[in-house]
């Protein structure tokens, strides 16, 4: 036993920032010492304060008195509100949830938190955009990070992915090397959040183990319509082990519940400038409206075999996929996102993600990339967040016990009350013990590592194509367009000739026909096409599907006029709130139409609105003979989009006043709203889009 503590060394009741002892739930704001909504203003010393609006002067025209210890207090916080944004993925949103397991993983991992039935464990999950800053737009064309941290009751399991399998480095040694090529210029610091730039595309035309990535890049997986449509990949092999000792490597996935579906691209240059908080605002406003955000979290299974490959694909190259048709995933637990952030700062900007938080029945493999990884995590918390204490920042404070022996340093903000930080030691009852693995220690899989000190690759990892063509194949007419647009589009941005002429040469690696077109785009002849023979597609990799899937946190607008039906937008609002999905009134002015009794607010005008804000509109009865030209761009750019666009009785006149063909897949006309109108509009907003009316809009779009 630890020998008692003195009296003069009493420890003080654990406290949080504020300065109290934090107040049971049930307390009211105003006493609950973390609001900071208490009576009076004080300094950060609790001294109450009576003017904080005029600093202390040799009169009202005289200079400041250097002794106004709260204009300095003040000020120097102020001064240092901000840390260094993450190096990458400095641009994010995050929420609370759960995570479910459904009890099918035992044969596969001891990890409880995925091997036990119904076990529930919490969990932060914070999504992000790689290449911009903090400030940067959601809807830049770019890689979304999918962070999750699930707080596991045996320590911290940080599962640290993102929207897509692949990666553009296969070892971590060349990472500040992308990021640098991807970052804006260092002269002038433009482009912002964006990879349509010379840098970029000098890189990755060098350095073509990139091309696989860069082609998920270029595809709509680049431009995700929500965090909560955003397929989330582990992307490095993994290795589970049961309680029996045996293992397994997987590759784990996350399948969205609401299907995985993106923006087209015009949309998310608008949105861009129209709304740049697009993505954290829908997250947020969902889980305010009880549309949680939800995925299952499944495992692509292999042998743990020497080799570590399966069916030919080395499964340590994270340039590689496993497609689905050859393995396919099993769903083991299910994600839910249901409380949003109560201080962005504090929760989202200080969560410390780290591929290094593990727990047992989860290991690394030798994948060169996640072995750098191990490493940066924890060096990388070091800067941002002043020093090496940060796990007891609260978002990062394991749920688990926490016995680590380690002392002092910046911030520390416990009041460790042991005497015996060091082992063996006599004075602290020679606690903490070191756990054995059937009391829950790590313990890595033995493996045996061996092999000569050399700087190299595998050669499998020389095959840079065979996957950016299997991806390519995988895709429908309408993807295969937007690819080509987007290759396109950036190369357009970039400068310098003979960038964009080598870029065509990795093209023509991939496919005749894409190489072809994005050449045409470009105005430069194509080289001859090199693919390789005898690659099939994954059908899997689409996001094209027949199939409507749900609309929770979907937005309909509504345009009313005048004499709109208001009865009809009632019914309307009702169908839509059964399904998770909210309805915004749209009109000409503010205000609200209707009598007291079936009062509608309006929520956007043509000047506050733009097309980007709905996956869908309907014009209601009553609104017709409304002309304004912003409402034509709003109608076209639906249109253009291939949203679905809907009216009732005279509403259709409003289409065709802005120049709607009503004959186009997509234009769905009612009598009035009635259970059969509802229901066609949710299942064309749960289809997400209208694919058939992609070929007019691409037709008209390159008809000169
Ligand atoms: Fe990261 N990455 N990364 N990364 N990464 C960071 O860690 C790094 C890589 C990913 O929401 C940083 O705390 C290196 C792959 C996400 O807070 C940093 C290499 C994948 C996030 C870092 C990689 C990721 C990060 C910046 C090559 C997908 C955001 C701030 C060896 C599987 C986490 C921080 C959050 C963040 C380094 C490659 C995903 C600097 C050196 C591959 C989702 O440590």
């Amino acid at each position: 036993m630890p020998p008692k503590r003195s009296k003069d060394q009493a420890a003080p009741a654990p406290k949080r920032g504020t300065g109290r002892t934090q107040s049971s739930a049930g307390t009211p704001a105003a006493e609950d010492p973390r609001s900071q909504a208490g009576e009076y203003l004080t300094t950060a010393q609790g001294l109450r304060l009576p003017d904080t609006d005029h600093s202390l002067k040799a009169g009202p025209r005289g200079p400041a008195l250097l002794e106004d210890f709260h204009l300095r207090e003040k000020i120097t916080h102020f001064d240092h509100e901000r840390i260094p944004e993450r190096v990458v993925h400095a641009r994010g949103a995050a929420a609370h949830g759960v995570f479910v397991a459904y009890g099918n993983a035992a044969s596969l991992t001891k990890a409880p938190f995925l091997a036990d039935e119904n076990r529930e464990t919490p969990v932060f999950v914070r999504f992000s955009t790689v290449v911009g800053s903090r400030g940067s737009a959601d809807t830049v064309r770019d890689v979304r990070g999918f962070a999750v941290k699930f707080y596991t009751a045996e320590g911290n399991m940080d599962l640290v992915g993102n929207n897509m399998p692949v990666f553009f480095i296969q070892d971590g040694i060349k990472f500040p090397d992308l990021i640098h090529a991807a970052k804006p210029h260092p002269d002038r610091e433009i482009p912002q959040a964006q990879t349509a730039h010379d840098t970029f595309w000098d890189f990755v035309s060098l350095h073509t183990e990139a091309t696989h990535h860069v082609i998920w890049a270029m595809s709509d997986r680049g431009i995700p319509r929500s965090f909560r449509t955003m397929e989330g990949f582990g992307v490095h092999t993994f290795r589970l082990v049961n309680a029996e000792g045996e293992s397994v490597l997987v590759k784990f996935h996350w399948k969205p519940v609401a299907g995985v579906h993106s923006l087209v691209w015009e949309e998310a240059q608008i949105t861009a400038g129209v709304d740049p908080d697009f993505h954290r605002r829908d997250m947020a406003d969902g889980i305010e409206n009880g549309a949680f955000l939800e995925w299952e979290l499944g495992v692509q299974v292999f042998p743990d075999s020497d080799e570590e490959t399966f069916e030919g694909i080395d499964l340590l190259d994270p340039t590689k996929l496993v497609p689905e048709e050859l393995a396919p995933v099993q769903l083991i637990g299910r994600l839910t996102l249901n409380r949003n952030p109560t201080n962005y700062f504090a929760e989202t900007e200080q969560v410390a993600f780290h591929t290094g938080h593990l727990v047992p029945g989860i290991e690394v493999t030798n994948d060169p990339l996640m072995q750098a990884r191990m490493f940066s995590y924890l060096d990388t918390q070091l800067t941002r967040l002043g020093g090496p204490n940060f796990s007891q920042i609260p978002i990062n404070c394991p749920h688990a016990f926490v016995n680590d022996n380690l002392r002092d340093g910046m911030h520390q903000t416990t009041i460790p009350t042991g005497l015996a930080p060091y082992l063996p030691n006599s004075i602290d009852g020679g606690k903490p013990l070191v756990a054995t693995e059937r009391e829950g220690g790590y313990v890595p899989l033995p493996r045996a590592v061996s092999g000569p000190k050399v700087r190299a690759n595998p050669v499998s990892f020389d095959d840079h194509f065979s996957q950016a063509r299997m991806f390519w194949l995988s895709m429908t007419a309408v993807e295969r367009v937007h690819i080509v647009e987007a290759y396109t589009f950036e190369l357009g941005k970039v400068f310098e000739k003979d960038i964009r002429t080598r870029t065509l040469g990795v093209l023509a690696q991939i496919d005749g026909e894409l190489c072809e077109a994005v050449a045409a785009g470009l105005g430069l002849p194509a080289p001859t096409a090199q693919p390789l023979a005898d690659i099939v597609g994954s059908p899997a990799l689409s996001l094209i599907s027949a199939a409507p899937g749900p609309i929770a946190g979907r937005v309909v607008g509504v345009l009313v006029g005048r004499g709109a039906d208001l009865s009809g937008v009632q019914k309307l609002r009702v169908a839509l709130q059964a399904e998770g999905a909210v309805l915004r009134l749209l009109a000409a002015v503010g205000g609200e139409l209707g009598a007291a009794d079936a009062r509608q607010v309006v929520d956007r005008t043509l000047l506050t609105s733009r097309s980007v804000e709905y996956d869908a509109v309907v014009i209601a009865n009553g609104t017709g003979g409304m002309v304004d030209v912003k409402l034509t761009v709003l109608l076209q750019e639906l249109f253009r989009h291939c949203k679905t666009i809907a009216a009732w009785g005279d509403g259709s006149q409003v289409l065709q006043d802005a120049g709607i063909d009503l004959t186009a897949p997509g234009i769905l006309q009612f009598q009035s709203i009635d259970n059969k109108a509802t229901a066609a509009l949710v299942t064309a907003v749960g289809l997400h889009r209208v694919w058939e009316r992609a070929e007019f809009v691409q037709a008209a779009a390159t008809s000169s």
